[in-house]
């Protein structure tokens, strides 16, 4: 569209604008479409799926796709968009690390008239003409979907009182804030059910781990009756510590876990978890399918949820359809 010059040259200016930080990619030369792209990590395996996917469905629409990492750093993605704004790409779409301090970035690529797309993740402004639209899951709903199973086990169990132990993601990210709310407002009305702590993971396996050692310490396996992470690499960090305890506590121990990544759905097939809350990372088709009408002038919807469900121990786990990702 606006680009009549080859994306190897894109990828020199971002090399010097961005300091040689981060990855750059490319998806076609002499593309009609170029979409700047600021991941924000890879801490887990759904970023991972979700960084393919935007590659994928970029490729598969013929759209150029400069892609910058941001290894989890708010500056870092910060820096990005102003290439992309630099650059004036078509389209830039970035997943915020944090929900707060985008307003002045974004009123920059609000000036240079280039439109923005937030993915899987939200961000918290007064001036919603920061963004054209949002591609994600509904967090709250899948709070509420693992406080609801949470009822259910309690009720089928005949559960007097539970002790629940919360490991978050990233502070003040939309999945962490909205999982723990939505969570919250089911169980928070029901005098069976008790959060004794609530830490912050990060969204990473490795503090996964550290954040299971320190509730064993301050609780002890008896002590708590219900972990309910905010993703699977949060849990499999965790189960790879309670599982090496030999205590039948463990066993009792109700475990639920958002995402689906295939490690987690099999640890529910072999009973090692009791809930896996769905969160899809093949997002990258709907983005493409925005870009599409958002360069072609067409109206788009401000917010975009896929549908999600959930795999619970009360479901056929041996139905074809519960896989992870
Ligand atoms: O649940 C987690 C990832 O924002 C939905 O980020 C995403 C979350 C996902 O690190 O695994």
């Amino acid at each position: 569209m606006r680009k009549g010059i080859a994306l190897g040259l894109v990828l020199i200016l971002l090399l010097v604008l961005s300091g040689c930080a981060g990855k750059q990619e490319t998806g076609g030369d002499n593309a009609s479409v170029v979409v700047g792209f600021s991941q924000l990590g890879a801490e887990s395996s759904w970023r991972i799926a979700n960084t393919v996917s935007m590659e994928e469905a970029a490729k598969e629409a013929g759209y150029g796709l400069m892609m910058e990492n941001a290894n989890q750093k708010q500056e870092k993605q910060i820096d990005a968009i102003r290439s992309f704004i630099a650059y004036q790409v078509d389209v830039i779409v970035f997943s915020p690390i944090v929900q707060t301090g985008w307003d002045n970035v974004l009123t920059e690529a609000k000036q240079a008239n280039i439109p923005v797309i937030l993915m899987d993740r939200m961000i918290e402004t007064q001036d919603d003409s920061l963004y054209t639209a949002y591609v994600g899951a509904d967090f709250l709903v899948e709070g509420r979907n693992a406080g609801e199973y949470l009822v259910r086990k309690a009720d089928a169990i005949g559960a007097e009182h539970l002790r629940i132990a919360e490991i978050c993601g990233t502070t003040d990210s939309t999945p962490m804030r909205d999982r723990h709310r939505g969570f919250m407002e089911v169980i928070e009305k029901d005098s069976r059910f008790t959060v004794i702590d609530s830490m912050d993971g990060d969204f990473l396996r490795s503090k996964g781990e550290e954040c299971m050692r320190e509730l064993l310490q301050k609780y002890g396996a008896d002590g708590i009756d219900v972990l309910f992470c905010h993703n699977d690499a949060m849990t499999l960090g965790a189960l790879d510590v309670l599982e090496g305890l030999d205590d039948p506590a463990v066993k009792d121990m109700i475990i639920i876990t958002v995402d689906g990544e295939k490690d987690a759905v099999d640890a529910l097939k072999a009973g090692r978890v009791n809930c896996v809350v769905q969160c899809t990372p093949h997002l990258g088709p709907s983005v493409m399918k925005l870009v599409k009408d958002i360069t072609e002038k067409k109206p788009v919807p401000k917010a975009y949820y896929p549908d999600e469900g959930v795999f619970t121990d009360f479901d056929d786990l041996t139905d074809p359809s519960v896989e992870g990702f």
